[in-house]
């Protein structure tokens, strides 16, 4: 009944140059192996406050999670859950947005070029480690961004938001760009566009209409 690390749907390199493959290795077996032993851990001390939730009911619901674990649910279960996202949303031919998506994107930023300068401001001004996100509230875009292995669903109690369900989310953490692009931050986010998974992004979408 432990959580685990999902497969990567595609090999390490396979969004070079962009994303190099040793930083999709590491932070994929690594980094994110991490955050699931340490979820395993906090759940398991918690008992049956926690056992049997999904990594979204659990962030969803902090609350629920007793005092000496909510810290700890909040930093590995965000961190199993947008990395989880993070890896699903990227593909090396992903394509454009469509349909309902594409319209939402032109109603909320004006372009296709507008919502890459929203998510770029969002992912260069969060101060420190974080994510940068695309939200949807009932089909309404909007961005923001959240510290650490925060996530807007954890709600603004724990560090979240009221802006809806995280559709796409880029990761900011040096971790997950700095063997490639050292200080670059910009840079790397820049790239991280070449890489987007429309078919995917818009699939989560569509669920919260
Ligand atoms: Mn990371």
């Amino acid at each position: 009944m432990s959580f685990t690390v999902p497969d990567l749907p595609y090999a390490f390199d396979a969004l070079e140059p962009h994303i190099d493959a040793r930083t999709m290795e590491i932070h994929h077996d690594k980094h994110h192996a991490a955050y699931v032993n340490m979820l395993n851990g906090a759940v398991e001390a918690a008992g049956d406050a926690c056992t049997g939730k999904s990594v979204e009911e659990l962030i969803c619901d902090l609350d629920a999670v007793p005092d000496a674990q909510r810290g700890a649910v909040r930093n590995h279960g965000g961190g199993h859950f947008n990395h989880s996202l993070f890896w699903s949303i990227m593909a090396a031919d992903g394509g454009s947005p469509g349909g309902e998506l594409a319209a939402a994107i032109d109603a909320a930023f004006g372009s296709l070029d507008g919502l890459k300068e929203a998510l770029h401001k969002a992912g260069m001004t969060r101060f420190g480690s974080g994510w940068a996100w695309l939200c949807s509230d009932g089909g309404k875009l909007s961005t923001c961004s959240t510290a650490n292995q925060d996530n807007p669903l954890m709600g603004p109690a724990h560090g979240g938001h009221d802006c809806g369900v995280p559709i796409l989310g880029v990761d900011v953490w040096e971790h997950a760009y700095y063997l490639r692009y050292q200080n670059l931050r910009g840079d790397y986010l820049n790239a991280f566009f070449n890489v987007l998974n429309w078919a995917e992004i818009g699939r989560r979408y569509a669920e919260t209409l």
